[in-house]
């Protein structure tokens, strides 16, 4: 059985491009794979983010990974925290990259140039993913399109490790859907959906209710012109639309493109389409959200359960590099 891995930051609420990008895809993932989720919070703490906010988020995340269908006992479920093994491997491999690597990543790049501080665990970001992924011996990574640079970068430090020290790490691959790999803004389509930008209107939440998510995509930003067509680069407006309608029906994005005659109706069916596909996940939340102390429990469970793989994984890169034992 093949071992699937995947992180999501508690820095925001979920909105749609975390559930067609990465989340729905984890729920499809869990039953042909070994699998293992994470609320990766130390990744949070890389942008400004309130400690309280912090602990609430974190909880509310794990509810949100319920919601969207992961079955505690089929998956390991945790707090990426709560296994030290995480930040310990992550040292490891800073020791393993280059500075000219790190400097290479967009969103570094791209959320340094957002703040005035730019903290350190930004830079060095990507080891602690690839720490994260490399410690359960990971196959397949099922992430949206803009993590395909970290997973080039923790393929290297990890072929580099093995190359170096021996054998200790499988090399994972990045698994990306065809469509739905970078919902864009719906105000900005110029920009992908993000939690960490505040764009109110260009963003559904998944817990959004279907009056908020109707209102968004109907005002949603297009173009000049009123012919539907698929061009990404030249109608990301539209082509965005046509991208959600095939995500949330199974619809081809051409053919759904051949259906409409302008973008009144084609925005319409979006919004019905996606708060179709939205309503369990929201359902579901609301419920498992009055016992969070059930989720507490289940989380605990998750990481004694990713400890006991991520143990053996530390401590064999540890000994390779040439650490002593305790
Ligand atoms: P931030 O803006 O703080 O980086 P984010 O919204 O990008 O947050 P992450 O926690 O970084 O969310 O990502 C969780 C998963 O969701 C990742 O697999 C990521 O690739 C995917 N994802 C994020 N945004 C989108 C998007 N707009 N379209 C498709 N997938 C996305
Ligand atoms: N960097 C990712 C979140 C993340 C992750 C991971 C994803 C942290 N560790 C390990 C996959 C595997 C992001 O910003 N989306």
């Amino acid at each position: 059985m093949t071992t699937v891995f995947s992180g999501i930051q508690p820095s925001g609420d979920f909105h749609l491009g975390n559930y067609v990008g990465a989340l729905r895809n984890w729920a499809a993932a869990q039953h042909e794979h070994s699998a293992y989720f994470c609320v990766v919070d130390l990744h949070a703490l890389t942008l400004e983010i309130d400690p309280e906010e912090l602990r609430r988020r974190t909880l509310e995340s794990a509810v949100m990974l319920l919601a969207v269908g992961l079955d505690p006992d089929v998956v390991t479920l945790f707090v990426q925290s709560h296994v030290a093994e995480h930040t310990r491997l992550a040292w490891l491999l800073e020791c393993t990259a280059t500075m000219g690597e790190l400097s290479r990543m967009t969103q570094y790049k791209e959320k340094a140039a957002r703040g005035e501080m730019v903290r350190a665990g930004l830079f060095t970001y990507p080891a602690l993913m690839a720490a994260d992924i490399l410690l359960y011996q990971a196959d397949e990574v099922p992430v949206g399109d803009d993590q395909r640079q970290h997973l080039e970068l923790t393929r290297d430090v990890a072929i580099r490790f093995n190359n170096r020290y021996g054998p200790t790490f499988t090399v994972p691959k990045a698994a990306v859907p065809r469509h739905g790999a970078r919902v864009m803004d719906l105000q900005h389509p110029e920009h992908k959906m993000s939690k960490s930008v505040d764009s109110p209107m260009g963003t559904v939440g998944i817990l959004d209710d279907p009056a908020e998510v109707e209102r968004k995509v109907m005002r949603a930003v297009t173009d000049a012109e009123t012919r539907v067509a698929y061009d990404p680069e030249h109608k990301p407006g539209v082509s965005n639309l046509l991208e959600l309608l095939a995500v949330a029906t199974g619809v081809g994005v051409q053919e759904a493109a051949a259906r409409y005659a302008g973008y009144g109706q084609l925005k319409a069916d979006v919004a019905q389409a996606v708060i179709a596909m939205l309503a369990p996940v929201r359902q579901r939340a609301l419920e498992l959200a009055s016992d969070l102390g059930e989720v507490e429990r289940l989380l605990s469970a998750g990481a004694a359960r990713a400890r006991e793989v991520a143990a053996p994984t530390y401590a064999a890169a540890a000994a390779a590099m040439g650490l002593s034992a305790p």
